[in-house]
């Protein structure tokens, strides 16, 4: 069937046809998007509030980073890593230097670039540590999610992430979130090569941990000779207020792990960054991607960072995201248990009312006009792109004001 006239039932119904069905979308066919705003099939506008989970902080369709895109798709797309290219150089100096590394290793999805950390941290243990080989481990924290592999299922603790799909890979433990003493008795095992962790947990709900825990942990790291791994695959490149989660403790990880919003949501770029002692431990042909380093994927995330630098999208993210939780604090509803956040990343813990829970919450919000989903049954998430204004956010909290109001 083509496209013509076809209502929103229609696409839907094909998706559930065609598609495998690993995926509960909210019921809206996505068409446009331009900057904080996108349209349905029917010409109906929403605020997003997702922004692709945060992989569209600069916004939907930023020009810049499309004619990057536009200009370089006409130019040179891909050439393999069998060659060098005119572009990949200029990129991996210009993010070597944004995030003060001496090295980058691209990669496509955040998974990927997650999987890279581990076989970097694994391999850095045997070379560097004197890890016994195949005893390294690598400790991580309940309620993770850093993808969706064979390899990052097996560290997960959320049955639907890992239920079903075994035998899993060995070499992981797991210990509490945001409890330092767990912490320092796992490391002090000296077969542990790395601690990889969420500066804030997405997936969990927006779970903050208490100030000082990357701190405390990034020195226990040390004193253990252990890596300090951070995924900032979703709380990086300025969502939670700061370039990264981490800046906030002033903690700069032994190896970063950054995706989504890299390229702004324009073309799958990832990327591992690191400094030598610890990047060189991995030698040609011992790691890699057809697409990885690829000539559009590093233009596009050239553009992308640097809007976020001309646009000043840390500050906005900061001095909105605190607009943005006192207001949702204020709201008088029996369903709003809790809010939390950092910057942009935001979450409203829900407590169901006579049956009506997040996910008709979200159904409600979509109505009024402003996209959001449901996560772990009850919270709501709430990530605008960073370049919404503070005009803008105050329309869409009304919205979310009228919605709740709907359900008292
Ligand atoms: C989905 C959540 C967000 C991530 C961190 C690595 C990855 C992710 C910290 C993997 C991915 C996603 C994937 C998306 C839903 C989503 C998500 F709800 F699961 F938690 F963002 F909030 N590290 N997060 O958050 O990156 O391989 O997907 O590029 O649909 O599964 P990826």
């Amino acid at each position: 069937m083509s496209n013509i006239q076809m209502t929103q039932q229609e696409y839907i119904d094909r998706e559930d046809q065609f598609g495998a069905h690993n995926y509960h979308p909210l019921p809206v066919v996505l068409d446009k998007g331009e900057g904080i705003f996108v349209w349905d099939t029917d010409g109906k506008k929403y605020y997003d509030f997702l922004s692709a989970y945060s992989a569209v902080n600069q916004g939907h369709c930023h020009p810049k980073i499309i004619k990057a895109l536009t200009d370089q798709a006409s130019k040179l797309t891909l050439t393999s890593r069998a060659f060098y290219s005119s572009v990949l150089g200029e990129f991996e100096e210009y993010i070597t230097k944004y995030f003060g590394y001496d090295k980058v290793l691209p990669m496509n999805t955040g998974a990927e670039a997650d999987e890279t950390a581990i076989k970097l941290c694994r391999k850095w243990g045997y070379t560097k540590k004197g890890i016994a080989e195949n005893e390294a481990k690598i400790i991580v924290c309940d309620g993770n999610f850093h993808g969706r592999t064979i390899t990052i299922i097996s560290m997960s603790t959320d049955p639907d992430s890992y239920k079903g799909f075994g035998p899993y890979t060995p070499g992981f433990e797991v210990v509490p979130y945001n409890d330092i003493a767990a912490l320092e008795q796992a490391l002090s095992d000296p077969t542990v090569a790395g601690f990889l962790v969420e500066p804030i947990q997405g997936e969990a709900g927006v779970y903050v941990p208490e100030d000082g825990y990357l701190k405390k942990a990034y020195d226990l790291c040390k004193a253990n000779n252990v890596l300090f791994i951070a995924d900032e695959v979703q709380t990086g490149i300025a969502r939670t207020g700061k370039m990264l989660a981490c800046d906030y403790e002033d903690v700069r990880p032994d190896v970063l792990i950054l995706g989504k919003a890299v390229s702004g949501g324009v073309f799958p770029v990832s990327a591992v960054l690191a400094d030598d002692d610890i990047m060189l431990c991995i030698k040609p042909g011992e790691h890699g991607s057809t697409y990885g380093g690829n000539p559009l994927g590093c233009k596009v995330a050239i553009a992308a960072l640097q809007v976020i630098k001309d646009e000043n999208l840390e500050e906005n993210s900061t001095r909105l995201g605190e607009i943005f939780r006192t207001e949702l604090s204020s709201i008088d509803s029996e369903m709003i248990e809790l809010v939390r956040g950092k910057g942009l990343l935001n979450a409203v813990v829900i407590k169901p009312k006579k049956g009506k829970t997040a996910w008709d919450v979200c159904v409600a919000m979509k109505e009024n006009g402003l996209i959001a989903k449901p996560t772990h049954g009850n919270i709501i998430r709430f990530a605008p792109p960073l370049v919404i204004t503070e005009e803008e956010l105050r329309a869409a909290l009304q919205i979310i004001k009228d919605t709740f109001a709907q359900f008292e």
